[in-house]
């Protein structure tokens, strides 16, 4: 038999379709999924227009996390929606204030050998206890709690080597930043990371979920870690170790690639403005005055890691020109801060503490001010995610994080005293905030809440035989979900509501881009890893609605691009990347669309100058079906 890595067999034990030869579609069964209140809606909307009577798969979480602020209906309506559709359909839901989908359900639900499917990039947080955990758009999400596989390319698989154990304050961050350094944001595009090897017995699943987490700044599609001692540890400690099953790559298996990381030669590092690739180490940066400091998200919000902050801030004040934000990642860190006095210690030195949830991590509050610098433990710093467009946001472990906001400025962490904390060796779960779903005729007696704020999911039509259009807009590189559709609250409030929300579709880049778009089909041209960052398929769905019909891109990122196909719009990437400067602003483009298969090359007529641009079509089969159907949704309703 041949010898598998570990990533191989979760595919493998979870493959329906297709074989694991690189590059081509595979069908991977699906056991658990999340979304929450910013995906969650349209993914759940999008799961009753398909008719599915009852979710399918062994358990489905909705939780509420991203939306909290409630400024005004729309957020509640949304929450009352999800948790509607949640116990009428079979999921579970999870209440504002259980935490950051994330962290709660890798605490409460996480379980090696499943494959999670989440409407949210960070699902890759999972992979922490030897899931397959993978962000994808919601449509995709509602399809797999219908039943149905969830298809993705074969990915190459990078093997990462550990050695040697984490130095005095270098942490988890640091080796997350570092996987950041080597590959850059678009470095993992097509792999999965695959961390193995004897540095895994120093590290906690705490830590390794930091790393997993930020696996998806790579473009890799998620970091899988074995199940070992440590995963044991953790689900012992929350009484769940019924839970654990050891998992590990067979001992010859081999990798398409490997990197050999050594976390002795580590030092603390941070991403630098305006990308999380941007990596320097924190003492060639150190001095610079910051006037904010942001310690949680989905990242970096643990127990250990908050404990820890609260060791280096006890007893003493942050000054007077800095701001300290502190937002537990669950409802249960929260408590254990709490009761371990740490919540004191915060509030003593001059924090702010946040409600539960992901906040100033995507721009729900706690904007910086004008040109701020704000140090987060969070995992994205592109411009304009603080809510701030002028802010400038470097991403660090919650050690620099928290020395930094008591000096004021950017300090390496490795002054400190080595710190003393207990973490608690009983957790024991508290599952009251999370809905169980209703059973039987209780089930179909539940109404669904439909407030004001929620719009059905828009129809599309087929795709024409020639598309003409103009060129509506033209982007350089590595171009992020949130420059497509802006985070925020005033934003986020109106994810269940496509009308509404493609007003704001490019609104950082050129406001004046909805209007524009709304006269006729448009084309959209962009550089290399177009719509890289978050899971947001809103930033295929509106920009649709919108009328937009192709993008001609360099490359796409891999969610990005999924989402383009589920709503049907083209994604073409350049044959020769130079050749892009041939498509210009306003000009008008037609192409032939009625030879259109998996792989084809097309050709772009640049009716405006004469030019002939050949650029190819690399989805599947099933996603070309999808495309010239106007989309999934379109594609479904037509075989009804
Ligand atoms: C993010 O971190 O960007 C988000 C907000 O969690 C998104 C989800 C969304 O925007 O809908 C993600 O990572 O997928
Ligand atoms: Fe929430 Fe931020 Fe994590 Fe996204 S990255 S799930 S916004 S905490």
């Amino acid at each position: 038999m041949t010898a598998l890595n570990l990533t191989q067999k979760l595919i493998q034990s979870h493959l329906v379709d297709g074989q694991m030869i690189v590059d081509q579609e595979i069908g991977l069964s699906i056991d658990q999924t999340l979304a929450h209140d910013a995906t969650g809606q349209m993914a759940a909307l999008q799961f009753e227009a398909l008719g599915f009577p009852k979710v399918a798969t062994k358990r489905s979480v909705f939780y509420v996390d991203h939306n909290v602020l409630q400024i005004g209906f729309e957020n509640a309506d949304d929450h009352a929606y999800l948790a509607s559709v949640a116990q009428k359909y079979g999921a579970w839901f999870s209440k504002a204030g259980n935490g950051i989908c994330h962290q709660v359900n890798l605490e409460t639900f996480s379980r090696p050998g499943d494959t999670l499917l989440g409407a949210d990039s960070h699902t890759t947080t999972g992979g922490a206890v030897g899931q397959l955990a993978i962000g994808a758009g919601g449509l995709d999400v509602a399809v797999a709690m219908g039943g149905y596989p969830f298809y993705l390319p074969m990915p190459k698989i990078i093997g990462v080597e550990l050695l040697g154990s984490l130095g005095h304050m270098v942490r988890a961050k640091d080796l997350a930043l570092e996987v950041l350094r080597i590959l850059g944001v678009a470095g993992g595009r097509g792999h999965i990371l695959e961390f193995y090897g004897p540095a895994l017995a120093t590290l906690s699943v705490t830590e390794r979920a930091t790393v997993a987490n930020m696996s998806i700044e790579t473009g890799a599609i998620t970091a899988v870690f074995p199940a070992d001692e440590k995963t044991l540890d953790f689900l012992t400690v929350r009484g769940r170790a019924a839970d654990y099953t050891p998992l590990a790559a067979d001992s010859n298996a081999s990798y398409d690639r490997t990197i050999t990381i050594n976390l002795s030669d580590l030092e603390p590092l941070a991403a630098c403005p305006h990308s999380p690739g941007n990596v320097k180490k924190v003492k060639d940066i150190a001095g610079l005055p910051i006037d904010q400091v942001a310690i949680g998200s989905c990242t970096n919000s643990s127990i250990e890691d908050l404990l820890r902050a609260a060791a280096i801030v006890r007893g003493q004040k942050i000054p007077a020109n800095v701001s300290l934000i502190v937002a537990p990642g669950s409802r249960q860190v929260y408590l254990e801060l709490a009761k371990a006095g740490a919540v004191a210690d915060f509030i003593a030195a001059g924090g702010r503490l946040m409600e539960v949830a992901c906040g100033f991590c995507n721009g729900v509050g706690q904007a910086p001010k004008t040109n701020g610098v704000s140090l987060r433990t969070s995992n994205r710093n592109f411009p304009g995610r603080s809510g701030t467009p002028s802010a400038n946001l470097y991403l660090v472990s919650p050690e620099t994080a928290a020395l930094s906001a008591l000096r004021g400025q950017i300090t390496d962490p490795r002054e400190l005293e080595p710190l003393k904390i207990d973490l608690p060796l009983s957790l024991p779960m508290d599952l009251s905030l999370l809905v169980q779903p209703a059973t039987g005729a209780k089930a179909e007696e539940i109404k669904v809440e439909r407030g004001p704020n929620i719009a059905p999911p828009p129809a599309f039509t087929a795709l024409p035989k020639v598309l003409e259009g103009e060129v509506t807009l033209t982007l350089g590189d590595n171009v992020t979900t949130d420059d497509i559709l802006p985070a925020g609250a005033h934003i986020l409030a109106l994810r269940a509501n496509i009308p509404a929300i493609s007003k704001y579709i490019f609104n950082n880049i050129d406001p004046t881009y909805p209007e524009r778009q709304r006269k006729g089909p448009g084309f959209v041209v962009a550089g290399a890893n177009y719509g890289q960052g978050s899971s947001r398929e809103h930033a295929a769905l509106a920009p649709r609605y919108l009328g937009l019909a192709a993008v001609v891109a360099i490359s796409f990122a891999r969610i990005h691009k999924a989402n383009l196909c589920n709503f049907g719009v083209l994604p073409l990437e350049f044959v020769d990347p130079a050749h892009k400067d041939l498509l210009a602003f306003g000009q008008t483009l037609a192409v032939d669309l009625t030879s259109l298969a998996s792989g084809s090359v097309l050709v772009v007529k640049n009716l405006t100058t004469g030019a002939e641009v050949p650029v190819k079509l690399l989805v599947s089969a099933r996603q070309v079906a999808m495309l010239k159907a106007g989309g999934l949704l379109a594609q479904m309703a037509a075989k009804k």
